[in-house]
């Protein structure tokens, strides 16, 4: 199977650590590509999007959950999203979770991007306050349910460990820490995971 990605996005780095928990990395290659520099990658996925996952078997694979579901069937160890019942909504519900806050924050990256190129800084209006306060309320709410998080790696811990990691990484100077202690307690343990540590963008 061949994976593109960019080494920073947090979609990517999601189905990256899956594998890594799966078992399955080593039938990965990974190829790493800048989706907003590569017009090729549309040949891949039309959406102009990483992650993508040439299977072998059909077209591209794409969106990450997508990705992430068809790895989960790869393998025979301990599913990563449970097949049924409460722990498959609660896996499900903290992925949307975390998916949106990702979805936030990537809104915030481009448009941040944008002004990088327009040379103008990150103004405070109304659409950046809502973006903001998508990421902010996501956090909250995890810090209330941190118990259910659990240290168990599945579909919603990963992908709220990368949503969390990828606000460090390009928002450093928005900490969120001090405000939710048991959610920063919570990835600190979380990260030490090896699938976590061989993904982390540097
Ligand atoms: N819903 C998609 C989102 C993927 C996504 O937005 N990836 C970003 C990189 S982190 C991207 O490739 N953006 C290029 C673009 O928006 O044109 C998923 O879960 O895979």
């Amino acid at each position: 199977m061949k994976l593109y990605y960019s080494p920073a996005s947090p979609y990517a780095r999601k189905c990256l650590a899956i594998a890594h928990e799966t078992g399955l990395i080593e039938r990965i290659e990974v190829i790493s590509t800048n989706p907003f520099d590569d017009e090729a990658f549309r040949k891949t996925n039309p959406l102009g999007k990483v992650p993508a996952l040439i299977t072998g078997d059909g077209p591209a694979l794409f969106d990450s959950p997508v990705i992430c579901d068809y790895l989960d069937s790869l393998h025979t160890g301990r599913m990563m999203v449970p097949e049924r019942g409460t722990e498959r909504y609660r896996v499900l519900r903290q992925h949307a979770i975390a998916q949106g806050i990702t979805d936030a924050a990537l809104l915030l990256r481009q448009q941040w991007m944008r002004n990088q190129k327009l040379d103008t800084p990150l103004p405070d209006d109304w659409w950046h306050q809502r973006q903001f306060g998508t990421v902010y309320a996501g956090m909250d709410q995890l810090e209330q349910e941190v118990k259910q998080l659990g240290d168990t790696a599945n579909l919603g811990t990963i992908a709220v460990a990368c949503a969390l990691e990828y606000w460090d990484f390009r928002f450093a100077d928005h900490p969120w820490r001090e405000a939710r202690p048991k959610l920063a307690a919570w990835l600190e343990a979380f990260s030490q995971r090896p699938a976590m540590q061989a993904t982390r963008p540097e």
